[in-house]
């Protein structure tokens, strides 16, 4: 066990302390940021905090499903594709092959972020020439799937990730690089309408005409093709002469395919260990793991969730923290911290340290709860069983602790904390097996403390 040079490690720390500061600051670890509970976090907040110490950003899986928010001094970017770095000049933002792209929207989203004074162009953001192409007919099978009654209701965001995901896996995909060659195209859309067309047959569902999606492919080609490049060496290369990456995760480990709550979760991997196959690198390339937890729950579309509120304190949770869908506006569910799930996430993940969100949405709580363990026939367990039908059954175990009446928004030193809120914070860190490591007071930059 590695132990940081300012570990806290002491009678009862039963978890190895790597030291964040040491590694991130001092030894210039790449650094993988990734969600530890069901996303929105507030990854791309931390992800713009730590973008000062990186040289390249690097999105590994999703696509614009996700939504980071970053304010910067006072202006919001409000981000679906591409990296957080694309707000930071001087950085290079890249699109590794793990992520799905719709090309016409990385296009807007690429114009709507230029038009807040933001710089891009293919010298500040790189595009995987074998990522995987989100077409219009994966949206619309998305959405089919979604609003009709045929099928399981997953409360997908309708953007078409898991139909592309679908077919990459199934090597019927259209990949960045195939829009540089005419033939090979026709070839590819021949290929996947194949499946396609028979598919929307059954579902009663117009076909896509080959020549119409070719037409569009190849008018937005050269939008496109500039930022084409084979990411993994290049990265390879940017390492090697020292170059440092941050791998910036979209959602949270709990919505991994093999990880989260199956069948209720995104159709990619998002555990840390994606960051090096969605990028084109080794493992060996990841140099420390920081998990990103609210200081509370929350969860967008269906699925178990143990710890939901379904009273005034969720709803308050709900309306402080504006619990509210980035890009699909939708009401987000709000629970109390579950320190089970943590758990498992910072294990799944290799997590060696924890950047605690949204402390300030608990202020004024008199009470404040932590799940510590589930009930299940009248056992306990420590962990999320795998069974559906066990996940929906489960029952959280609490431990109420007194809340704080001071405010900790914005505090930006651990000295203006509140006692409790401290307490509050040391619970979380032996109940998850992890330090805190960063600790975030608002949605601002600067309202962030580095603990160790
Ligand atoms: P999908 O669209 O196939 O990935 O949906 C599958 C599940 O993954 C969840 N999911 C998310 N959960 C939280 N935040 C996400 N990003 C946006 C945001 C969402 C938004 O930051 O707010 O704008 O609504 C995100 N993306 C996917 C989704 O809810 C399904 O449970
Ligand atoms: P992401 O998907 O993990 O990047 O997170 P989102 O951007 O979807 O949601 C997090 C929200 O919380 C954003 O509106 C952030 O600006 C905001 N936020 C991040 N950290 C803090 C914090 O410490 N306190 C408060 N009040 N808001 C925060
Ligand atoms: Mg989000």
């Amino acid at each position: 066990m590695a132990f940081g040079p300012r570990a806290r490690a002491g009678p009862g720390r039963r978890f190895p302390v790597t030291g964040f500061r040491a590694q991130v600051f001092e030894r210039m670890a790449n650094v993988v940021v990734v969600g530890a509970q069901w996303g929105d976090e507030g990854k791309g907040k931390i992800v713009d905090w730590l973008s000062q110490q990186a040289d390249i950003v690097v999105r590994f899986q999703g696509g614009h499903n996700a939504g980071h928010t970053l304010v910067i001094d006072g202006v919001t970017y409000k981000l679906a594709l591409l990296p957080s770095g694309v707000v930071r000049g001087g950085k290079l933002s890249v699109i590794g092959n793990g992520v799905v792209v719709d090309p016409w929207h990385l296009v807007d989203e690429i114009e709507r972020i230029r038009a807040q004074g933001v710089e891009i162009s293919p010298e500040s953001l790189r595009v995987a020439d074998n990522a995987t192409l989100i077409l219009p007919l994966h949206r619309e099978l998305d959405h089919f799937r979604e609003t009709s009654n045929a099928g399981l209701k997953i409360g997908t965001t309708k953007r078409g990730i898991g139909p592309a995901y679908e077919d990459k896996v199934g090597r019927r995909a259209i990949r960045v690089v195939d829009l540089a060659d005419e033939a090979t195209l026709a070839a590819k859309v021949e290929r996947v309408l194949a499946h396609h067309n028979a598919l929307r047959r059954g579902l009663g569902i117009d076909e896509v005409d080959a020549e119409g999606l070719i037409s569009e492919l190849k008018a937005i080609a050269p939008s496109i093709l500039p930022y084409a490049c084979p990411v993994w060496a290049l990265l390879d290369e940017e390492r090697r002469h020292g170059k440092r990456i941050l791998f910036e995760g979209a959602q949270g480990a709990l919505l991994d395919v093999d990880h989260g709550t199956y069948p209720f979760v995104t159709s990619s991997n998002i555990v840390a260990a994606q960051a090096a196959t969605g990028s084109g690198l080794g493992p060996s390339a990841i140099g420390y793991v920081l998990g990103i937890a609210k200081a509370y729950t929350t969860r967008v579309g269906e699925g178990p969730f143990p710890t939901e509120l379904h009273d005034e304190i969720g709803e308050t949770i709900g309306a402080r923290g504006r619990e509210f869908g980035v890009n699909t506006g939708r009401k987000r569910r709000c629970g109390w911290f579950d320190a089970v799930l943590v758990r498992q996430t910072v294990r799944t993940s290799g997590i060696q340290g924890i950047a605690l969100t949204k402390l300030d949405i608990l202020d004024g709580f008199e009470t404040i709860r932590i799940c510590t363990g589930y009930r299940l026939d009248g056992r306990t367990v420590d962990h999320l069983p795998a069974s559906q039908a066990d996940q929906a059954r489960i029952e959280p175990i609490y431990e109420t602790i007194p809340g704080w009446s001071e405010t900790t928004a914005g505090a930006r030193s651990w000295a203006e904390l509140p006692a409790q809120a401290i307490k509050y914070v040391r619970r979380i860190e032996e109940l998850i097996g992890a330090p805190v490591a960063l600790l975030s007071t608002s949605p601002e930059r600067e309202d962030t403390i580095l603990m160790h």
